[in-house]
């Protein structure tokens, strides 16, 4: 399953000026250390399951920068930088781009200046790459990404983010092959037909937004329902505390780009 087998992982270390942070609403300034701190639990749970975790070092000039996840794509035959859609997180993709060659031999980039595509917006399944179009993703993003990983075997397909949520991924997460985590207003909008769908329980659609790393679901503590239903369908779930992250409309798949480089 090269969709959640995975050797590699990149982070980057929470920098003071997340104060800055980008915020749909404002429900108070995150706490630095309580951030560092889940920041350590959630490599750690990384490296529980044998991967390699390259963490990169905190980046003041850029706020946002912790949540990785936006600045690339990363497929096994290569990775493609993105173009954020935020302009305060258009020069994160730049600064990545070395920790991608270091790792890959072809690494491509989304270039044109009126293409806008997140890392948040993709979901990479078995089988295909989803693209919601959003805010921070627009269709000349998407039509350049269609272009970029032409040959490497996966279709894309564009979807719709709904309004008022940030990233495709807030509202979902792969489980495994053939399955998706999803609140069911996402599901509603039929862009998992083929697919077997778990819904997040009512009342925590903020849990939507998980990551399946090699045996583990990665998810964020408070959602106990939620880990029940996963549970009893035979998941493997950890918790890892997001209060802080999530002030910031960040979760669990924005704090790592997660790969298997064929070199
Ligand atoms: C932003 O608004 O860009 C950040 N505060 C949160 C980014 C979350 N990233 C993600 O969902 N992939």
């Amino acid at each position: 399953m090269r969709s959640c087998r995975f050797t590699h992982a990149i982070t980057r270390k929470p920098a003071p000026s997340i104060l800055h942070g980008l915020r749909a609403i404002d429900t108070g300034n995150p706490d630095l250390s309580l951030m560092q701190r889940h920041h350590q639990d959630y490599v750690a749970a990384l490296r529980s399951t044998g991967a390699t975790v390259v963490e990169l070092e905190p980046l003041d000039a850029f706020p946002d920068s912790v949540f990785v996840e936006d600045t690339a794509l990363c497929l096994p035959e290569g990775a493609i930088v993105m173009r954020p859609g935020a302009p305060s997180r258009l020069g994160e993709a730049a600064e990545m781009t070395p920790h991608l060659q270091a790792l890959y031999h072809d690494v491509r980039r989304i270039e044109g200046v009126d293409s806008f595509i997140e890392g948040g917006d993709i979901l990479v399944t078995e089988t295909e790459i989803l693209v919601g179009r959003s805010a921070r993703t627009n269709a000349g993003g998407v039509a350049e990404l269609i272009r970029k990983v032409d040959g490497w075997g996966l279709a894309v397909r564009e979807v719709f983010t709904p309004p008022g949520v940030l990233h495709f991924k807030t509202d979902c997460s792969l489980l495994d092959g053939e399955t998706i985590l999803a609140t069911k207003r996402l599901d509603d909008s039929g862009c998992f037909k083929g697919y077997r769908v778990i819904h997040t329980a009512d009342g925590e659609e903020a849990c939507a937004n998980t990551i399946r790393f090699n045996d583990l679901v990665v998810m964020p503590a408070g959602f106990a329902r939620t880990r029940n239903i996963l549970d009893k369908a035979g998941f493997q779930t950890t918790e890892i505390g997001n209060s802080e992250c999530a002030k910031l409309d960040g979760g669990m798949s924005c704090l790592s780009l997660r790969f298997t480089p064929r070199g």
